[in-house]
């Protein structure tokens, strides 16, 4: 596992580090952010709040923790899973990991818009899906990227999608499918928002199991990906666009 040390020596966390931190202190802080890197990337999900409680303790900012050591490291998971040398219980360990990390981190991030504001994301699965772990997945790695995340469940009704849009005004509304059944369901889902005048204010996003990109090309979606990673690159560039 490659440590993410390497990673901090060009960025502004080391000349905070260096200025405000004793020599002799500096060593404890990286290596404070490379365990809780290694014990997301490792699902140690145990740990974590005693791991999270120290950096805090130690000084280490909040958004330091999920910018440093939590996104990079459910990256990595991510792009491991994605090459398929790394199985999903591990991954839904990672998840776990860094979800009782967030838990911790939450209310200290309340107000840091770097963080917290990157994005408002919408999310629930189609009417009639029960399935939810990939949709949880996709949650954890887009709320350790910076985005608000409006989780409407599963099963969720057409009107949700619409009121959820109404009241949030998300740049990303995403539907994760399972079944082939349900998938039908999507084109009456985009109908849902087009009446409500809002398909204009959203991009939509797609994904699960079933789901490819030439369905999603079909009807207009904007985001495909097929894995939570992928996904959550994915809501960046539209956020950035
Ligand atoms: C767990 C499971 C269940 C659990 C769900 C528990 C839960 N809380 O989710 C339970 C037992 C409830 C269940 C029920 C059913 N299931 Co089921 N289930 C599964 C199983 C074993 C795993 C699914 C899963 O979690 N995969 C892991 C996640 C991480 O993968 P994922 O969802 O694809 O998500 C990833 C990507 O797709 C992507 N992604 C996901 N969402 C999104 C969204 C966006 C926007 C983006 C960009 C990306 C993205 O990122 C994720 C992470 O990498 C699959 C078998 C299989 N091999 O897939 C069957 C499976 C999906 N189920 C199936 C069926 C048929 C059913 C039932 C109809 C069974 C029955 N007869 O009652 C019911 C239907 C219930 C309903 N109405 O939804 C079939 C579906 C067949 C089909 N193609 O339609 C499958 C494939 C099993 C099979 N081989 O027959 N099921």
């Amino acid at each position: 596992m490659e440590s993410i040390k390497s990673s901090i020596n060009s960025n502004i966390l080391k000349e905070v580090i260096e200025i405000f931190i004793p020599r002799e202190r500096r060593l404890d802080i990286m290596d404070l952010l490379d365990d809780i890197y290694k014990a997301t990337a490792a699902g140690s999900y145990k740990e974590m709040p005693r791991l999270v409680k120290e950096a805090i303790d130690g000084g280490i900012a909040a958004r330091d923790i999920t910018n440093k050591a939590l996104s990079p490291a459910m990256i990595e998971v991510g792009d491991k899973f994605g090459a398929g040398t790394l199985y999903m219980p591990d991954m839904l360990l990672s998840a776990k990991a860094m979800q009782v990390a967030m838990a911790e981190l939450k209310p200290l991030l309340k107000g840091d818009t770097d963080i917290i504001e990157k994005g408002t994301l919408v999310i629930g699965t189609v009417k009639g899906d029960l399935h939810d772990i990939g949709k949880n997945l996709v949650i954890t790695m887009a709320e350790g990227q910076g985005f608000k995340v409006i989780d409407l469940g599963i099963d969720v009704d057409y009107s949700a999608f619409v009121e959820a849009i109404k009241k949030n005004s998300p740049q990303i509304v995403a539907f994760s499918g399972l079944l082939t059944t349900t998938l039908a369901n999507i084109p009456e889902h985009i109908r849902a928002i087009e009446e409500a005048g809002l398909r204009d204010s959203v991009a939509i996003a797609v994904g699960g199991a079933p789901v490819t990109r030439d369905f999603a090309d079909r009807y207009g979606i904007e985001v495909y990906a097929d894995d939570a990673s992928a996904a959550a690159k994915e809501f960046i560039k539209v956020v950035e666009k």
